[in-house]
């Protein structure tokens, strides 16, 4: 079916960042906001909780430039981690373009991390993406000092080698790299 989106002279790409509570995708959003020049993108929206925990989601849009005589504009926003707020976060996802994963490097949160991921799955068939949307990983705090090996985050989450960055999202370090990816596929996807 062709791309509605094909013939219009603005498109908007949606990547999502999704993973289990605190990994890291809020602070991810808002280091990119930060670093970004001020005349590429718009405010970082997002109500939170009193501890910072993301109620429903954080958006940040970016100016990514013109392909073709359309301007292209990356939307980045972040489902909330919680694993009890399933509806939420499919409807974050709804329609996304892209994922990026952000896993927790540390040993406690290896579970939670295989819990999110198995849910982001069950929500992409739900949602009819599971064949169509591309997913990288951002394996997140890489700085802990007890933070699992790389292979380990690849074998729970990750058993297809898709593109994978080590990432500390504080410094912030690696963060770029998966959003540059992911969204190449994307744009590659609607050219
Ligand atoms: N050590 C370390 N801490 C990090 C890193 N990235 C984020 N944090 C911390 O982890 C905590 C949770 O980060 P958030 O960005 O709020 O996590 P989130 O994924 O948005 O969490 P939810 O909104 O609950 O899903 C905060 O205290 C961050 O400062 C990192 O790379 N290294
Ligand atoms: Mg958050």
């Amino acid at each position: 079916m062709a791309d509605p989106r094909r013939s219009m002279r603005e498109i908007d790409c949606k990547v999502v960042y999704v993973g289990p509570a605190g990994s890291g995708k809020s602070t991810t959003i808002r280091a990119l906001h930060e670093r970004l020049a001020p005349d590429t993108h718009g405010p970082v929206l997002g109500p939170t909780e009193p501890d910072g925990t993301t109620l429903f989601f954080d958006l940040l849009t970016i100016e990514l430039g013109m392909l073709d005589g359309r301007s292209i504009r990356l939307q980045l926003l972040s489902a909330p981690g919680d694993p009890g707020r399933t509806e939420v976060r499919r409807t974050v996802l709804r329609g996304a373009d892209g994922v990026i994963f952000v896993a927790d490097s540390s040993p406690e949160r290896m579970e939670a991390n295989r819990e999110a991921f198995a849910a982001l799955q069950a929500d992409l068939a739900f949602l009819g993406l599971a064949d169509s949307v591309p997913i990288v990983f951002q394996y997140n705090k890489r700085d802990l000092p007890d933070a699992v090996s790389e292979d380990e985050l690849d074998r729970a989450v990750n058993p297809n080698g898709a593109p994978a960055y080590a990432a500390v999202a504080t410094r912030p370090q690696g963060i770029i790299e998966p959003v540059t990816a992911v969204s190449e596929q994307v744009v590659r996807a609607l050219a």
